[in-house]
């Protein structure tokens, strides 16, 4: 292949690898397709490892009488999560992650969810909650409702912000049940750092002076958000770091 052709078409790639989408990073969850427990097909278990339970909440291994086609959406059995008319405890499934929440960070949460043919329970009510250190981050309230018989897939988006006292402890996420049954599998949570261009302190979209002015404010306040380089610590290192990233024009 003739040389210039060559350099062309590596430049061409370059072009296409900078431009794909950044790819999440997986969140290690424990026992996220409920695949821990070996069920019998028909049978169910109170409790789920690796998730803490309360309620009425743990796994089961599903059959035709259960959903069209008998099976879970991933291996052989599904989490779940029920609360019976009658005001007594939600069924909840609950785990911490061995992740803390980092800042400026865009979080996918999903999972498939079923709704069962032959559910006892007339309700389909449920809440889904992402947390960092026992604080809520983010939740969703029935935000999808398959057909008895069917599974469909719940996503919940969240973007972590630049410091708060959240940023640095533990995720924890929360599948709660409302009115009935609702089933779960295949759970998952993606971590994509959001582009941000450090050097652009107050995030005005451009790099000047002004960047230089208020990270000296920080620093003077001692603002968590003067550990420019996220070390952990705010002293001079910070200043040097950005100066350095400023004078080369380095984002
Ligand atoms: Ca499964
Ligand atoms: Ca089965
Ligand atoms: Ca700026
Ligand atoms: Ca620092």
């Amino acid at each position: 292949m003739p040389r210039l052709i060559r350099v062309l078409l590596a430049a061409i790639c370059a072009t296409c690898a900078g431009s794909l989408p950044a790819i999440g990073e997986p969140v290690p969850i424990d026992n996220a397709s409920f695949e821990n427990d070996v069920l019998a097909d028909g049978t169910f278990l109170f409790g789920a490892n690796g998730w803490t339970c309360t309620g009425d909440a743990g796994c089961l291994n599903p059959t035709v009488v259960n959903y069209y086609g008998g099976n879970a959406v991933e291996g052989n059995n599904l989490g779940f999560v029920q609360r019976n008319p009658g005001g007594l405890p939600a069924g909840v499934l609950a785990q911490v992650l061995r992740a803390n929440l980092q800042p400026e960070t865009r979080y996918t949460f999903t999972m498939a969810i079923g709704n069962r043919l032959d559910s006892p329970l007339m309700g389909f009510k449920y809440r889904v909650q992402l947390f960092a250190g026992g604080e809520l981050c983010a939740q969703a309230i029935n935000a999808v409702e398959p057909k008895k018989g069917y599974f469909l897939t719940f996503t919940m988006k969240y973007e972590s912000p630049r410091a708060d006292d959240r940023i640095g402890r533990p995720l924890e996420i929360r599948i709660i049940a409302e009115d009935g049954q609702m089933n779960l599998d295949f759970v998952r949570l993606d971590s994509t750092p959001i582009q941000i261009c450090k050097s652009d302190f107050n995030r005005d979209g451009s790099v000047d002076d002004f960047d230089l002015f208020d990270l000296f404010t920080a620093l003077f306040l001692n603002d968590p958000l003067a550990d420019w380089n996220r070390d952990g610590a705010i002293d001079d290192f910070d200043l040097f770091d950005f100066l350095n990233a400023f004078v080369i024009g380095e984002c």
